[in-house]
Protein backbone atom coordinates (compact mmCIF):
# COMPACT_ATOMS: atom_id res chain seq x y z
CA UNK A 1 0.00 0.00 0.00
CA UNK A 2 1.14 3.64 -0.89
CA UNK A 3 0.08 7.11 -0.36
CA UNK A 4 1.50 10.18 -0.65
CA UNK A 5 0.87 13.67 1.15
CA UNK A 6 2.51 16.91 -0.16
CA UNK A 7 2.57 19.39 2.85
CA UNK A 8 5.36 21.63 0.85
CA UNK A 9 4.17 22.71 -2.91
CA UNK A 10 6.94 23.59 -5.54
CA UNK A 11 5.74 26.75 -4.92
CA UNK A 12 6.36 26.74 -1.44
CA UNK A 13 10.32 25.50 -2.09
CA UNK A 14 10.56 28.47 -4.53
CA UNK A 15 9.63 30.69 -2.42
CA UNK A 16 11.75 29.20 0.75
CA UNK A 17 15.06 29.18 -1.56
CA UNK A 18 14.14 32.83 -2.46
CA UNK A 19 14.16 33.77 1.11
CA UNK A 20 16.82 31.99 2.23
CA UNK A 21 19.51 33.28 -0.53
CA UNK A 22 17.89 37.14 -0.12
CA UNK A 23 18.99 36.79 3.63
CA UNK A 24 21.86 34.76 3.12
CA UNK A 25 23.71 37.02 0.25
CA UNK A 26 22.58 40.44 2.24
CA UNK A 27 24.05 39.28 5.74
CA UNK A 28 27.50 39.59 6.98
CA UNK A 29 29.58 37.16 6.73
CA UNK A 30 27.59 35.81 3.69
CA UNK A 31 26.02 32.28 4.21
CA UNK A 32 23.47 29.47 2.31
CA UNK A 33 21.93 27.09 4.25
CA UNK A 34 22.97 23.35 3.56
CA UNK A 35 19.51 22.34 2.47
CA UNK A 36 19.71 23.87 -0.92
CA UNK A 37 22.84 21.46 -2.31
CA UNK A 38 20.53 18.57 -2.63
CA UNK A 39 18.66 19.29 -6.62
CA UNK A 40 19.30 16.02 -9.08
CA UNK A 41 23.25 16.98 -9.35
CA UNK A 42 23.78 17.46 -5.84
CA UNK A 43 22.41 14.28 -4.82
CA UNK A 44 23.89 12.14 -6.91
CA UNK A 45 27.16 14.25 -5.60
CA UNK A 46 26.31 13.70 -2.18
CA UNK A 47 25.98 9.86 -3.28
CA UNK A 48 29.43 9.70 -4.66
CA UNK A 49 30.96 11.43 -1.49
CA UNK A 50 29.62 8.45 0.57
CA UNK A 51 31.86 6.27 -1.45
CA UNK A 52 34.81 8.22 -1.04
CA UNK A 53 37.70 6.81 0.79
CA UNK A 54 38.40 9.50 3.10
CA UNK A 55 33.93 9.99 3.90
CA UNK A 56 33.81 7.26 6.43
CA UNK A 57 30.13 8.53 8.18
CA UNK A 58 27.95 6.55 5.92
CA UNK A 59 30.02 3.43 5.88
CA UNK A 60 30.37 3.73 9.98
CA UNK A 61 26.71 4.05 10.24
CA UNK A 62 26.02 1.21 8.15
CA UNK A 63 28.32 -1.22 10.12
CA UNK A 64 26.81 -0.24 13.63
CA UNK A 65 23.11 -0.95 11.69
CA UNK A 66 24.88 -4.36 10.45
CA UNK A 67 25.35 -5.12 13.99
CA UNK A 68 23.27 -3.97 16.11
CA UNK A 69 20.01 -3.82 14.11
CA UNK A 70 18.37 -6.48 15.52
CA UNK A 71 19.00 -5.39 19.29
CA UNK A 72 17.46 -1.74 17.89
CA UNK A 73 14.46 -3.83 16.64
CA UNK A 74 14.04 -5.32 20.17
CA UNK A 75 14.53 -2.29 21.99
CA UNK A 76 12.21 0.11 20.15
CA UNK A 77 9.51 -2.79 19.72
CA UNK A 78 8.02 -0.51 16.48
CA UNK A 79 4.87 -1.20 14.56
CA UNK A 80 5.71 2.06 12.90
CA UNK A 81 9.31 3.26 11.08
CA UNK A 82 9.14 7.28 10.41
CA UNK A 83 12.43 8.17 8.63
CA UNK A 84 13.39 11.75 8.00
CA UNK A 85 15.25 12.42 5.22
CA UNK A 86 16.74 9.79 2.56
CA UNK A 87 14.46 7.00 2.89
CA UNK A 88 15.46 4.84 0.02
CA UNK A 89 18.98 3.60 0.63
CA UNK A 90 19.99 0.32 2.39
CA UNK A 91 19.97 1.54 6.07
CA UNK A 92 16.23 1.79 5.54
CA UNK A 93 15.83 -1.52 4.45
CA UNK A 94 17.76 -3.02 7.28
CA UNK A 95 15.96 -1.43 9.92
CA UNK A 96 12.30 -2.46 8.09
CA UNK A 97 13.73 -6.11 7.77
CA UNK A 98 15.00 -6.16 10.94
CA UNK A 99 11.90 -4.40 12.47
CA UNK A 100 9.72 -6.78 10.65
CA UNK A 101 11.40 -10.18 12.03
CA UNK A 102 11.18 -8.53 15.49
CA UNK A 103 7.32 -8.54 14.13
CA UNK A 104 4.70 -5.89 14.41
CA UNK A 105 6.12 -3.47 11.55
CA UNK A 106 2.82 -2.31 9.75
CA UNK A 107 3.66 1.26 8.71
CA UNK A 108 6.35 2.90 6.99
CA UNK A 109 6.44 6.79 6.97
CA UNK A 110 9.30 8.36 5.36
CA UNK A 111 9.67 12.16 5.08
CA UNK A 112 11.72 14.14 2.53
CA UNK A 113 11.93 17.89 1.03
CA UNK A 114 12.42 16.61 -2.41
CA UNK A 115 9.20 15.23 -3.99
CA UNK A 116 9.80 13.41 -6.75
CA UNK A 117 12.60 11.63 -4.98
CA UNK A 118 10.39 10.32 -2.51
CA UNK A 119 7.49 9.40 -4.66
CA UNK A 120 10.10 7.29 -6.51
CA UNK A 121 11.69 5.89 -3.50
CA UNK A 122 8.99 5.33 -1.25
CA UNK A 123 7.28 3.45 -4.29
CA UNK A 124 10.14 1.32 -4.73
CA UNK A 125 9.79 0.10 -1.06
CA UNK A 126 5.98 -0.23 -1.55
CA UNK A 127 6.82 -2.64 -4.32
CA UNK A 128 9.69 -4.62 -2.02
CA UNK A 129 7.70 -4.83 1.10
CA UNK A 130 3.81 -5.34 -0.14
CA UNK A 131 2.33 -5.72 3.51
CA UNK A 132 4.05 -2.59 4.77
CA UNK A 133 1.66 0.49 4.57
CA UNK A 134 3.90 2.97 3.08
CA UNK A 135 3.04 6.67 3.90
CA UNK A 136 5.20 9.03 1.97
CA UNK A 137 5.18 13.05 3.36
CA UNK A 138 6.50 15.85 1.53
CA UNK A 139 8.02 18.00 4.03
CA UNK A 140 10.61 20.05 5.37
CA UNK A 141 11.32 18.02 8.28
CA UNK A 142 12.60 21.12 10.32
CA UNK A 143 9.19 23.02 10.06
CA UNK A 144 6.12 20.28 9.41
CA UNK A 145 6.82 18.12 11.93
CA UNK A 146 3.13 19.13 13.56
CA UNK A 147 1.79 17.33 10.08
CA UNK A 148 3.59 14.09 10.57
CA UNK A 149 0.63 11.34 9.98
CA UNK A 150 -0.18 9.61 13.20
CA UNK A 151 -0.91 5.69 12.80
CA UNK A 152 -4.95 5.24 14.12
CA UNK A 153 -4.24 1.93 15.48
CA UNK A 154 -1.79 3.79 18.11
CA UNK A 155 1.14 1.55 18.24
CA UNK A 156 4.40 2.17 19.32
CA UNK A 157 6.88 4.24 16.80
CA UNK A 158 10.44 4.65 16.09
CA UNK A 159 11.42 7.81 14.43
CA UNK A 160 14.99 7.68 12.50
CA UNK A 161 17.12 10.54 11.54
CA UNK A 162 20.08 9.03 10.26
CA UNK A 163 23.55 9.71 8.54
CA UNK A 164 24.20 12.39 11.15
CA UNK A 165 21.68 15.24 9.53
CA UNK A 166 21.06 16.80 12.84
CA UNK A 167 24.58 18.05 12.52
CA UNK A 168 23.63 20.45 10.06
CA UNK A 169 21.69 22.51 12.62
CA UNK A 170 23.40 24.95 14.69
CA UNK A 171 22.71 23.81 18.66
CA UNK A 172 20.30 26.47 19.02
CA UNK A 173 17.75 24.95 16.14
CA UNK A 174 19.15 21.21 16.52
CA UNK A 175 16.74 21.66 20.05
CA UNK A 176 14.19 23.29 19.17
CA UNK A 177 13.81 20.37 16.12
CA UNK A 178 14.74 17.71 18.80
CA UNK A 179 11.99 19.48 20.92
CA UNK A 180 9.37 19.34 18.12
CA UNK A 181 10.05 15.27 17.50
CA UNK A 182 9.67 14.89 21.12
CA UNK A 183 5.90 16.54 20.69
CA UNK A 184 5.20 14.54 17.66
CA UNK A 185 5.94 11.02 19.46
CA UNK A 186 4.09 9.94 21.67
CA UNK A 187 5.16 8.16 25.39
CA UNK A 188 7.15 4.80 24.67
CA UNK A 189 7.94 6.05 21.27
CA UNK A 190 11.96 5.65 20.54
CA UNK A 191 14.09 8.10 18.32
CA UNK A 192 16.79 6.86 16.83
CA UNK A 193 19.72 9.43 16.02
CA UNK A 194 22.65 8.82 14.13
CA UNK A 195 25.69 11.15 14.97
CA UNK A 196 28.79 11.84 13.80
CA UNK A 197 31.97 11.98 16.16
CA UNK A 198 34.46 13.86 17.32
CA UNK A 199 37.83 12.52 16.33
CA UNK A 200 41.35 13.55 14.84
CA UNK A 201 40.74 17.04 13.02
CA UNK A 202 42.58 16.14 9.92
CA UNK A 203 40.35 13.40 9.06
CA UNK A 204 37.80 15.33 10.00
CA UNK A 205 39.09 17.57 7.40
CA UNK A 206 39.88 15.37 4.55
CA UNK A 207 36.21 13.60 4.43
CA UNK A 208 35.15 17.46 3.90
CA UNK A 209 37.45 18.28 1.46
CA UNK A 210 38.43 14.82 -0.51
CA UNK A 211 41.76 14.55 -3.01
CA UNK A 212 39.46 13.64 -5.66
CA UNK A 213 37.49 17.19 -5.30
CA UNK A 214 34.48 15.76 -4.89
CA UNK A 215 32.66 17.41 -2.04
CA UNK A 216 34.60 20.87 -3.71
CA UNK A 217 31.68 20.51 -6.40
CA UNK A 218 29.10 19.70 -4.43
CA UNK A 219 29.77 22.65 -2.29
CA UNK A 220 30.19 24.53 -5.66
CA UNK A 221 26.80 23.09 -6.73
CA UNK A 222 24.51 25.22 -4.22
CA UNK A 223 25.71 28.48 -6.99
CA UNK A 224 24.61 26.46 -9.98
CA UNK A 225 20.96 25.74 -7.97
CA UNK A 226 20.74 29.29 -7.42
CA UNK A 227 21.59 30.04 -11.35
CA UNK A 228 19.25 27.77 -12.32
CA UNK A 229 15.97 28.55 -10.01
CA UNK A 230 16.75 32.21 -9.58
CA UNK A 231 18.34 33.40 -12.70
CA UNK A 232 21.64 34.15 -10.93
CA UNK A 233 25.34 34.34 -12.90
CA UNK A 234 27.29 32.59 -10.24
CA UNK A 235 30.48 31.15 -11.95
CA UNK A 236 30.98 28.55 -9.91
CA UNK A 237 34.48 28.11 -11.18
CA UNK A 238 35.38 31.55 -9.67
CA UNK A 239 35.05 29.96 -5.92
CA UNK A 240 37.34 27.66 -4.25
CA UNK A 241 36.32 25.07 -1.52
CA UNK A 242 37.05 25.59 2.09
CA UNK A 243 36.65 22.83 4.92
CA UNK A 244 38.06 23.82 8.17
CA UNK A 245 37.25 22.54 11.99
CA UNK A 246 36.06 24.92 14.25
CA UNK A 247 37.69 23.43 17.86
CA UNK A 248 35.68 25.67 19.95
CA UNK A 249 32.00 24.89 18.63
CA UNK A 250 33.19 21.32 17.44
CA UNK A 251 32.28 21.16 13.94
CA UNK A 252 32.88 21.22 10.67
CA UNK A 253 32.63 24.58 8.33
CA UNK A 254 31.93 24.19 4.58
CA UNK A 255 33.05 27.84 2.89
CA UNK A 256 33.16 29.01 -0.95
CA UNK A 257 35.96 31.29 -1.43
CA UNK A 258 36.16 33.94 -3.49
CA UNK A 259 38.93 33.48 -5.92
CA UNK A 260 38.84 37.54 -7.31
CA UNK A 261 36.79 40.48 -6.79
CA UNK A 262 33.18 40.02 -8.78
CA UNK A 263 29.75 41.14 -8.95
CA UNK A 264 26.60 38.65 -9.19
CA UNK A 265 23.52 39.48 -10.29
CA UNK A 266 20.38 37.47 -9.34
CA UNK A 267 17.84 38.17 -11.90
CA UNK A 268 14.63 37.03 -9.84
CA UNK A 269 15.78 38.56 -6.69
CA UNK A 270 16.62 41.64 -8.44
CA UNK A 271 19.93 41.56 -6.50
CA UNK A 272 23.34 42.44 -7.34
CA UNK A 273 25.85 41.28 -4.62
CA UNK A 274 29.34 42.27 -4.53
CA UNK A 275 32.50 39.55 -3.40
CA UNK A 276 35.69 40.88 -2.76
CA UNK A 277 38.55 38.20 -3.54
CA UNK A 278 39.23 36.25 -0.80
CA UNK A 279 35.65 36.67 0.92
CA UNK A 280 34.66 33.32 2.33
CA UNK A 281 30.66 32.55 2.58
CA UNK A 282 29.52 29.80 4.66
CA UNK A 283 27.62 27.08 2.94
CA UNK A 284 27.59 24.11 5.42
CA UNK A 285 28.17 22.86 9.14
CA UNK A 286 28.65 19.77 10.34
CA UNK A 287 28.71 19.14 13.89
CA UNK A 288 30.61 16.49 15.50
CA UNK A 289 29.40 14.84 18.85
CA UNK A 290 30.14 13.05 22.13
CA UNK A 291 28.38 10.90 24.16
CA UNK A 292 27.86 12.96 27.57
CA UNK A 293 26.22 16.13 24.77
CA UNK A 294 23.97 14.35 23.03
CA UNK A 295 22.69 12.94 25.98
CA UNK A 296 22.30 16.11 27.84
CA UNK A 297 20.86 17.53 24.44
CA UNK A 298 18.15 14.19 24.64
CA UNK A 299 17.58 15.00 27.93
CA UNK A 300 16.96 18.80 27.69
CA UNK A 301 14.21 17.67 24.86
CA UNK A 302 12.68 15.44 27.27
CA UNK A 303 14.01 12.43 25.67
CA UNK A 304 16.12 9.62 27.80
CA UNK A 305 18.94 7.83 26.03
CA UNK A 306 19.05 4.41 26.46
CA UNK A 307 21.20 2.77 24.66
CA UNK A 308 24.09 4.20 22.59
CA UNK A 309 26.49 1.78 20.02
CA UNK A 310 29.61 2.77 18.12
CA UNK A 311 31.43 0.89 14.79
CA UNK A 312 34.53 -0.92 16.17
CA UNK A 313 36.83 2.60 15.42
CA UNK A 314 34.51 4.58 17.44
CA UNK A 315 34.18 6.68 14.69
CA UNK A 316 30.07 7.14 14.32
CA UNK A 317 27.13 6.39 16.78
CA UNK A 318 24.22 5.60 16.96
CA UNK A 319 21.89 6.78 19.73
CA UNK A 320 18.24 5.44 20.50
CA UNK A 321 16.07 7.41 23.27
CA UNK A 322 13.14 6.72 24.38
CA UNK A 323 10.60 9.81 25.01
C1 LIG B 1 24.35 14.33 5.00
C2 LIG B 1 24.38 16.46 5.91
C3 LIG B 1 25.19 14.69 7.18
O1 LIG B 1 27.35 16.84 6.97
O2 LIG B 1 28.42 15.01 6.55
C4 LIG B 1 28.88 15.57 3.21
C5 LIG B 1 26.57 16.33 4.10
N1 LIG B 1 28.54 17.68 3.33
N2 LIG B 1 29.98 16.21 2.78
C6 LIG B 1 27.51 15.79 6.33
C7 LIG B 1 27.96 16.51 3.57
C8 LIG B 1 29.76 17.48 2.86
C9 LIG B 1 26.50 15.39 5.27
N3 LIG B 1 25.13 15.23 5.83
Amino acid sequence: MFRIDRNLTADDLGKALRRDVAEGLTSRPKQLPPKWFYDARGSALFEEITQLPEYYPTRAEREILARRVDEIAAAADASALIELGSGSGLKTRLLLDALGRHGGLTRFVPVDVSGDFLAESAEELAGAYPRLDVHAVVGDFEEHLGLLPVSEEGGRQLLAVLGSTIGNQVPDRRAGFLRDIHGALRGGDRLLLGVDLVKDPDRLVAAYDDAQGVTAEFDRNVLSVINTELGADFDPAAFDHVARWNAEQEWIEMRLRARRDQTVHVADLDLTVRFDEGEEMLTEISAKFRQEGISAELDAAGFTLEHWWTDPDGDFAMALARV
